[in-house]
């Protein structure tokens, strides 16, 4: 049995968690500007608790291709009244979304038990700012940055690239004193990947699951869905569902979705059949 623990919080993960989507940005990929200020922030967060979201990620900088970068202090002012209030009313575990050293020091202050960083600990100081503390890392693939990760991806093999750039960012993360306990690790679709890589390293998930680390999918309302069923993003919910399944069959123990009661019902009833499973 795999338990991580999230601050006050253990998330057990023996079942496929289902992370709950919560962005706190006026200009998100998919949600932009719903839930931004804390007291809707909030009011969806325990919307998402009762639909049996296992953690809720909160996000104040898009990292959707071509978005702006925002400042220490706009994602601050964004991120922290939210997590201080999540933390305080609602009694699930908090991840926070963010590349910033700064951001994540005082997230895990304000009650934060997950850090979710896209740029896998790249940036000056991040290493050291998670190394401070003891909550999971989620440790994310992106080729490029988000402003220009989607023009002309390239790769030869993408799944043992990929594989390989995880496994050098836990190592630079060990080396930094951060115990192996607390790695998530994360393919990062659509973070300067195609269609087509996109659905190879969906398919060799478990080639990522050999590196003996919880593995985290986030294909939620993704362009791979856009591209093969030709559907805007409002009409992504049953597509979004099929992979979250598929990415839990694959051996995902995490999946980041926006639609948290159709995804948990999806994931537990398959997990109920598997769990029941004679051969
Ligand atoms: C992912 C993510 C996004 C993902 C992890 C979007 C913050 C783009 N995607 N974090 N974040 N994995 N770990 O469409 O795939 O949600 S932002």
């Amino acid at each position: 049995m795999t338990l991580l623990q999230c601050g006050a919080h253990k998330v057990d993960l023996t079942r496929a968690a289902i992370m709950g989507i919560l962005n706190v940005t006026p200009d998100s990929f998919s949600d932009g500007g719903a839930h931004a200020d804390p007291v809707s922030a909030v009011a969806r967060a325990r919307q998402m608790m009762e639909e049996g979201v296992s953690i809720i990620d909160v996000g104040g900088e898009s990292t959707r291709p071509g978005a702006q970068a925002v400042s220490v202090q706009e994602e601050l002012d964004r991120v922290i009244p939210v997590v201080e209030r999540i933390a305080k009313e609602i009694p699930v575990p908090i991840s926070v979304d963010t590349s910033k050293p700064e951001v994540m020091r005082a997230s895990i202050i304000a009650g934060a038990g997950l850090i979710n960083d896209v740029y896998a600990l790249r940036a000056p100081g991040a290493l050291e700012a998670v190394a401070a503390f003891d909550v999971p890392i989620c440790l994310t693939h992106m080729q490029g940055e988000p402003r220009t990760m989607q023009i002309e991806p390239h790769y030869t093999d993408v799944v043992a690239e990929v594989a390989d750039f995880l496994a050098i960012r836990v190592k630079a993360a060990q080396a930094a004193g951060i115990a192996r306990c607390r790695f998530i690790i994360d393919p990062g679709f659509g973070f300067g990947k195609t269609l087509e890589h996109n659905i190879a390293l969906l398919r060799s998930l478990k080639v990522l699951g050999m590196l003996g680390l919880p593995v985290m999918a986030g294909l939620s309302r993704k362009s791979m869905i856009g591209k093969t069923l030709g559907l805007p993003i409002e009409q992504r919910l049953h597509a979004s569902v099929a992979l979250a399944l598929i990415a839990v069959q694959n051996g995902a123990r995490i999946v980041r979705v926006h639609d948290v009661a159709p995804t948990v019902q999806a994931v537990r009833m398959w997990e109920a059949i598997e769990a029941d499973r004679r051969v």
